[in-house]
């Protein structure tokens, strides 16, 4: 066996069975490797940024990394944004890199680069294998480092010769750590915070977006009085009718500070302390009101279920029911195109069990409300803010879940930097309903300029914002890559569009020109 073989054995056996990958040279031994050992899903992307985000995607639904093959330096500078948004959503991912054989390096080669200091802003653990005969143990590192919680990304770079040198075998991958239990001072602190009286938010994220862990948050919020609420952008939310609702916390600095106001404690279940997106002039970075008080009840690592679970028994709120969100779907309305009507065409056709990736930008602010009632579903945000990451990120739960619909909202401008993705959907077959919101700008910029206080946009100004000269065509850029596509430019036409798209299996595109 070679080294690259050892590493295949070594993945599969660790439970990463599945690679997201775009490789060259010095990848071919891993390549090759595919096909003498059994188990490994492979599966080509365009450009980089389709393979991370995919593994991202994946990831998500199925808590569980995978792999991504990525050629040498320039490779993982590709892919680079969308492992800064994996990072900030606590996926775990193993990235394999190839890299120049050990001896080959010194001599500056055109791809030569320091690929460590490439993978370390965007990596929890990176490791160079240095022979053949670690291969398989840093493999295996690599996955424990990626499924340690609540999810890291691990890279590991491996020389040209590691793969092609003879290898003893593959290593065994140790179980993941536990997820930490969260000790009595906490949850002591917050069933005081929770029994003060004062206004208290009870702000989630991570794997507290999920049943049962949300339904025991929803009891203590109907027992003390708290109110629930979720992170600005969150890797995934359990949602829809049956499921305790939470609205996350507004990108829109005015309107997060009003959804805050007169908030004196906020217990944070895996979340970080709220803060704005960007700094604006005159506007506050930190979005809790002066004098609120910030309790840790458990990071983002810890048992979040568990420590619901106890802080519920704590404050008495073991036999309080939750709140569940009921079934409420709206009709299709018969008016204008406009957000709120494409909010509630997808609340009226959001099917059972489906995955949305969202990366609507300022199309789908408050696709929330209208969607809230729909089929139980699940939600998934950007939640690094690199754009370029909603079709990837639907690519790879729809690998993840063969069996559901994912449906993926787009921005228009966001759709562009990595529509490639599209090519993996059709050679994949995968069932994704990809929507694209051809406002032919980049709206939230238009909206950005204003506040920063950068003035009125000129001819010069509004060209770096505005997506016309020449409109773009997304339905021919579909079928160029093998997916079948509609442009409509109606709620009527959106509607059926949509629905004929989620009722035939495999990938279809949706414009819909706003
Ligand atoms: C990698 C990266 N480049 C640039 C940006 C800045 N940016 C934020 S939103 C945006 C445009 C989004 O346009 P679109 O997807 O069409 O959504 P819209 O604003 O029109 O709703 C840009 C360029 C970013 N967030 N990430
Ligand atoms: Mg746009």
């Amino acid at each position: 066996m070679n080294g690259a073989e050892s590493l295949v054995h070594t993945l599969v056996d660790g439970g990463v069975d599945v690679c997201f990958a775009n490789p060259g040279t010095s990848e071919m031994h891993f390549v090759a490797a595919l096909d003498r050992v059994a188990g490994m899903r492979s599966i080509l992307a365009l450009f980089e940024g389709v393979v991370t985000g995919a593994a991202d995607g994946y990831a998500r639904m199925r808590d569980r990394p995978a792999a991504t093959l990525l050629h040498l330096g320039p490779g993982l500078a590709n892919g680079a944004a969308n492992l800064h948004n994996a990072r900030k959503a606590n996926t775990p991912m193993v990235n394999v890199v190839g890299e120049h054989a050990t001896y080959h390096i010194a001599h500056d080669a055109p791809l030569t680069a320091d690929i460590e200091a490439i993978a370390r802003p965007v990596s929890h653990w990176v490791r160079t294998s240095m022979s053949a005969a670690n291969v398989a143990r840093d493999a295996a590192e690599a996955i424990e480092a990626a499924r340690t919680p609540p999810g890291q990304i691990a890279t590991l770079i491996l020389p040209a010769n590691t793969a092609w040198e003879d290898a003893p075998g593959a290593a065994v991958t140790r179980a993941p750590p536990a997820r930490t239990r969260v000790d009595a001072d906490a949850i002591a602190e917050a069933a005081r915070v929770l029994r003060s009286g004062e206004s208290t938010v009870l702000l989630l994220a991570g794997v507290a977006l999920r049943a049962p862990a949300l339904e025991f948050a929803g009891r203590i919020a109907n027992a003390t009085g708290a109110r629930v609420l979720a992170q600005g952008a969150n890797a995934r939310i359990e949602r829809g009718a049956g499921r305790v609702a939470v609205n996350r916390i507004p990108f829109v600095v005015d309107q997060a500070l009003q959804v805050l106001h007169g908030v004196r404690h906020v217990i944070l279940v895996g979340a970080k302390a709220p803060v704005a997106f960007f700094a604006y002039p005159g506007k506050p970075s930190v979005l809790t009101p002066e004098g609120c008080a910030m309790h840790r009840l458990a990071a983002a690592g810890d048992d979040l279920q568990h420590a619901l679970e106890w802080l519920a028994d704590e404050v008495g709120a073991a036999g309080t029911a939750a709140t569940l969100q009921p079934s409420d779907q709206p009709t299709i309305p018969n008016s204008a195109l406009s957000k709120d009507s494409i909010a509630a065409v997808l609340g009226a056709l959001i099917p059972e069990n489906a995955i949305v990736a969202d990366e609507s930008v300022t199309t789908g602010r408050d696709f929330f409300r209208l969607t809230a009632g729909a089929p139980p579903h699940c939600w998934m945000n950007n939640t690094g803010g690199s754009i370029g990451l909603g079709l990837p990120l639907a690519t790879g739960a729809a690998v993840a879940c063969p069996d559901r619909k994912v449906i993926c909202l787009s921005g228009d401008g966001s759709a562009m930097y990595t529509l490639q993705a599209l090519w993996t959907q059709a050679r994949e077959n995968l069932d994704v309903t990809t929507v694209i919101f051809a406002n032919r700008s980049y709206e939230i910029l238009l909206g950005e300029l204003a506040k920063v206080g950068a003035g009125n946009a000129g001819r010069r100004a509004l060209d770096m914002l505005t997506l016309d000269r020449p409109d773009l065509d997304f339905v021919q850029m579909a079928a160029g890559m093998g997916v079948p596509g509609e442009r409509v430019d109606s709620v009527k036409g959106f509607a059926r569009a949509f629905a004929k798209a989620l009722m035939t299996p495999g990938p279809h595109l949706v414009e819909v020109v706003l």
